[in-house]
């Protein structure tokens, strides 16, 4: 499989949510991350929503070009409506109101579909990553188990390995990650499918809050970028402030991952079974006696060297965001 060292090819899954949508910027920011395509999940979001948001971002930064799918496979445990509908306020600001989107890139293949098409033809090995639930790869890499050899690896925000899961629902103990749960069997098979799995859980993003210094450094900058970053953060802080329902930087973490230098997070490797029963549901566990897959998860981060990343890519115009050179 031909390999370019330097650039690294992306398609971006993502499930709507304000950090997805800032996910995108945030991946879009890095000179050497190809997009080639990004897919959405209709998980932590309401699917309209996160589409329009999706084109809004690309024509924000000049990349109308980039191929759009929305996924149509939904896991068996619905997020909160109330989460779905919070996103909502990304696409009604001024700045994503005064840019149209355009839908020519939008794909007529529901998302798993076009995950399965786009690498078949696909002469370059990519990374996946995913900051949702994994049903679109899930059933992609189902439906053609082919496709794993054109996949480098998979990033994935989801899972919590040593720490407690944020699910606060009737039927769980609170031992998952959402993404995780919301569709277990998927979770399942993305750890047990043979592809290389970076998982980014919750013992990595529990150092990152989305709290009032965060904020506060983000708005000492003051540019286009940061300032949207900021507004949809602010979003966020009217949550119950309780560990389930505070906002971190989840899926900024699983992003930054893709810039970030290595001294800034631990990886571990070990091996990973996912339960896909109640009352545990979705919980990622360290796994006894030859019953997980090894994959490997960042267990801990240098939180001040992410938020200065961040902060430093949402600092940039966005007339830095478009890409030159995608072939
Ligand atoms: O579990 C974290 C994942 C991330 O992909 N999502 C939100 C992020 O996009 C689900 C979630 C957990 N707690 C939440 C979530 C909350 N309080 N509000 C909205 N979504
Ligand atoms: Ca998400």
């Amino acid at each position: 499989m031909q390999k370019n060292n330097d650039r690294t090819a992306v398609i971006f899954d993502h499930d709507g949510g304000i950090d997805d949508l800032l996910s995108l910027v945030l991946l879009l920011s890095m000179d050497h991350v190809d997009v080639l395509g990004v897919t959405i999940t209709p998980a932590d979001c309401y699917p309209d929503d996160a589409l329009l948001s999706t084109l809004k971002i690309l024509s924000l930064t000049g990349n109308q070009s980039i191929p759009v799918a929305v996924g149509n496979k939904v896991g068996p445990n619905p997020f909160p409506p109330d989460w779905r509908a919070q996103p909502r306020v990304c696409h009604s600001m001024p700045a994503m109101l005064r840019v149209e989107e355009t839908r020519g890139n939008v794909s007529a293949l529901p998302a798993d579909e076009w995950m399965v098409h786009f690498l078949k033809q696909s002469a370059v090995s990519v990374t996946v990553l995913m900051t949702g639930p994994c049903t679109n790869l899930a059933h992609a890499l189902d439906a053609c188990p082919s496709i794993a050899e054109k996949i480098d690896r998979v990033v994935w925000m989801g899972g919590a390995v040593d720490v407690k899961g944020n699910v606060a629902m009737h039927d769980h103990d609170g031992t998952a990650e959402w993404n995780a749960y919301w569709d277990p069997l998927a979770t399942h098979q993305l750890i047990s499918s043979g592809v290389s799995v970076l998982m980014v859980p919750l013992d990595a993003t529990n150092a990152l809050p989305v709290n009032r210094a965060f904020l506060t450094q983000l708005a000492k900058v003051g540019t286009e970028v940061s300032d949207l970053a900021g507004q949809f953060w602010a979003a966020t802080v009217t949550a119950i402030p309780a560990y389930e329902f505070t906002y971190f930087l989840w899926d900024i973490l699983a992003t930054a991952v893709m810039g970030l230098p290595s001294s800034a997070i631990t990886v571990t490797s070990g091996s990973i079974a996912v339960s896909v029963q109640t009352p545990n549901a979705g919980e990622t566990y360290r796994a006894a006696n030859g019953e997980g897959n090894t994959v490997q998860w960042v267990s801990s981060v240098d939180a001040d060297l992410v938020r200065n990343y961040v902060i430093s890519q949402f600092s940039r115009p966005f007339s830095a965001f478009t890409a030159e050179n995608v072939s």
